[in-house]
């Protein structure tokens, strides 16, 4: 397993932390994927269609030996068993998951698109992904995503809902 790969993860509807753990653990017991760390949970204002309830988001870092559209797949796939629901294109869902970065890969198909195409514009992604990792750069270009997410105006609504602290990530999920 020698790919590195950043998930996004979010929720607002239903049993919130509920999903993302189930998420989290549903893909560390994949036998090609290992979680290697998470961000904090974060609770965060509705970016794009603004009447719907707060989110949980969190950044996911995983070791894996599936390719990009095979992880895709995978993450198809636990958003469909736990329930996936979503009946308007930017509104509420249970769960959803993207894979924002591969490797340093830049890949554009119909059915991919890494790095996640809007993942520069949303704090509630970067947030969290510089948490994980505060060094870390986009693919080719190079940018400073702390410098990015200093700009971003959605940063005011994305506040920690449970803090990480160790290194178990199962961690945010006990009581
Ligand atoms: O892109 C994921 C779905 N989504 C979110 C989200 O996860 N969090 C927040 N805060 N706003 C969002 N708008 C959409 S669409």
């Amino acid at each position: 397993m020698k790919n590195i790969a950043y998930i996004g993860m979010g929720s607002n509807l239903g049993d919130r932390s509920n999903l993302l753990f189930q998420a989290v653990k549903s893909l560390n017991e994949h036998s090609q994927i290992e979680v290697l760390s998470t961000s904090s949970i974060y609770e965060t204002a509705p970016v794009g269609f603004l009447e719907q309830d707060l989110f949980l988001n969190m950044v996911i870092k995983v070791k894996t030996g599936l390719s990009p559209v095979d992880l895709l797949r995978v993450n198809q796939n636990i958003e469909e068993e736990f329930g996936r629901k979503r009946s308007i294109r930017w509104g509420p869902r249970t769960l959803d998951l993207d894979i924002l970065l591969y490797n340093h890969e830049n890949i554009e198909t119909e059915m991919l698109e890494i790095p996640h195409p809007r993942m520069t514009e949303r704090a509630f992604v970067l947030i969290p992904l510089l948490e994980i990792d505060h060094t870390i750069e986009l693919p080719i270009s190079r940018i400073s995503l702390s410098s990015l997410v200093a700009g971003l105006q959605d940063k005011e609504g994305v506040r920690i809902w449970k803090q990480k602290s160790g290194e178990d990530v199962y961690e945010l999920f006990e009581n």
